[in-house]
C-alpha cells in the first residue's frame, strides 16, 4: 500500500514537472498557480540613458502597450548598456533571449548590408524628408530585410544629424581633422568617411566611448548634440563642429523568435506602439535638440557652425564612399533613395 502510495506521488509529481516545463517553453507565457496567465515580458534594452529621447520614447512606448493589453504585457526598459551594446543586443534577438533594442542603423550593417544607404555622408537634407523617405517603401524594405536574419523592424525612430566633437583643436575643415583619431560605430560606410577626410578612425561600442575619452585613448567622436550633452560629453571633449555628417535613423525592433509566438491583435498592438512612440520620440528629439548648442556652450565648448563654403568641403572630402559602397549596398538600392530624397526635397 505504501509502495503504491510513494508510486503515485512521484507519478503526479513528474506529471507537474512536465506541466511546469512545457509551460516554459510556450513563449515565456506562463500559467501561475491560480490559473491565471502570467505577463508577458518584454525585455527593451538601449545604450542612451534615461535623460535621453530615446528613453522618453521608449516609456511612452511601455505605457501603450501595458495599457492596450491591460497589463497583460510588461515592459520592462533597460539603459545604459545594462543588457549590452547594440551587436551583442541584436544577437540577442536573433536567439530569443532579448525582446527588443533600438540601435542606430550603422551597427546593423553586420547583419543586412543594405541599410548602409542611411550611413551615406551628407545624404538626408533635413529631418522631415528623412522621415517621409524612411517610412515609405524603401524604408519598408530595407527593414523587411531583417525578417530572415531573426528580427522585425517594427518602426524608423531618430537618433538625428550626427555633429563632431574633439579634444584636440577648432575642426572648420576636413584639413583640421588630419590624423586625428576619431572613435566612429561599428560600420565600415562610417569608417571609409572618416578616413576619405583624413582623420584616424576607430570603431567601439558605445558603452566604452566616454571612457576612451576620459583616458585620451581616443582625441573625439561623433553623435548627436542631444547625446553630446545628455551624455555629458562635454566633461571629457572641448570642440565641437556642427558637421552634420550623417543623419542617423534608429531602428525599433522585436525578436522574431517572441514576434512569431504573439496573437495578430498583440503584433497589432506593439507595431501601432512602436510607430507612435516613435512620432513622439522624433519630435521630442528635434525640440530638445534646440537648446543643445546653447547648453553645449554653457557647459564650456567651444560649439563651431560652419560656412557654406567649409561644409561644401566636408561633401566634396566623402563624395567618393558612394562609389565606394555601390556593390555592397547595391547601385539600385542608392539611386532609388536618392531619387525619393529628390521628390520630397522641394
Ligand atoms: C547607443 C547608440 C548611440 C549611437 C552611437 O546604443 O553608438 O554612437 O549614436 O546612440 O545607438
Amino acid at each position: 500500500m505504501l509502495k503504491r502510495i510513494a508510486a503515485l506521488l512521484m507519478a503526479t509529481s513528474l506529471v507537474l514537472l512536465l506541466a511546469g516545463c512545457s509551460g516554459k517553453t510556450a513563449g515565456n507565457q506562463q500559467t501561475s498557480s491560480t490559473g491565471q496567465p502570467q505577463k508577458k515580458i518584454i525585455k527593451v534594452g538601449i545604450g542612451l540613458n534615461e535623460k535621453s529621447p530615446q528613453y522618453k520614447g521608449l516609456e511612452k512606448f511601455k505605457e501603450m502597450v501595458e495599457k492596450g493589453s491591460n497589463g497583460r504585457f510588461e515592459v520592462q526598459l533597460y539603459a545604459n548598456s545594462q543588457l549590452g551594446d547594440d551587436v551583442k543586443m541584436m544577437e540577442a534577438l536573433r536567439m530569443g533571449t532579448q525582446e527588443m533594442t533600438c540601435p542606430s542603423t550603422a551597427p546593423i550593417a553586420g547583419l543586412s548590408k543594405k541599410f548602409m544607404v542611411f550611413d551615406l555622408p551628407f545624404l538626408f537634407p533635413n529631418e522631415k524628408v528623412a522621415d517621409q523617405v524612411l517610412d515609405g517603401p524603401v524604408g519598408q524594405k530595407i527593414l523587411d530585410s531583417l525578417t530572415d536574419k531573426g528580427i522585425i523592424g517594427l518602426a524608423y525612430w531618430e537618433n538625428g544629424f550626427r555633429q563632431l566633437t574633439n579634444n584636440k583643436r577648432e575642426v572648420k575643415t576636413p584639413a583640421d581633422l588630419k590624423g586625428l583619431k576619431i572613435r566612429t560605430m561599428e560600420n565600415p560606410v562610417h569608417l571609409a568617411t572618416f578616413r576619405a577626410l583624413g582623420a584616424n578612425p576607430t570603431p567601439m561600442p558605445f558603452g566604452e566611448l566616454f571612457t576612451a575619452m576620459q583616458q585620451g585613448t581616443i582625441d573625439g567622436q561623433e553623435n548627436p548634440l542631444t547625446t553630446i550633452y545628455l551624455q555629458k560629453f562635454y566633461e571629457v571633449q572641448k570642440y565641437v563642429s556642427l558637421t552634420n555628417h550623417f543623419y542617423s535613423p534608429f531602428v525599433f525592433m522585436i525578436s522574431k523568435k517572441f514576434w512569431d509566438g504573439l496573437s495578430k491583435e498583440d503584433q497589432e498592438l506593439i507595431k501601432k506602439a512602436a510607430k507612435e512612440a516613435g512620432a513622439f520620440q522624433r519630435q521630442y528629439n528635434r525640440e530638445q535638440m534646440k537648446q543643445m548648442a546653447d547648453n553645449l556652450r554653457k557647459a564650456g565648448m567651444v560649439v563651431t557652425e560652419l560656412t557654406p563654403e567649409q561644409m561644401e568641403e566636408f561633401r566634396k572630402a566623402t563624395e567618393g564612399v558612394y562609389k565606394q559602397f555601390e556593390n555592397e549596398i547595391g547601385k539600385d538600392l542608392i539611386e532609388e533613395v536618392k531619387a525619393e530624397i529628390a521628390k520630397y526635397n522641394k
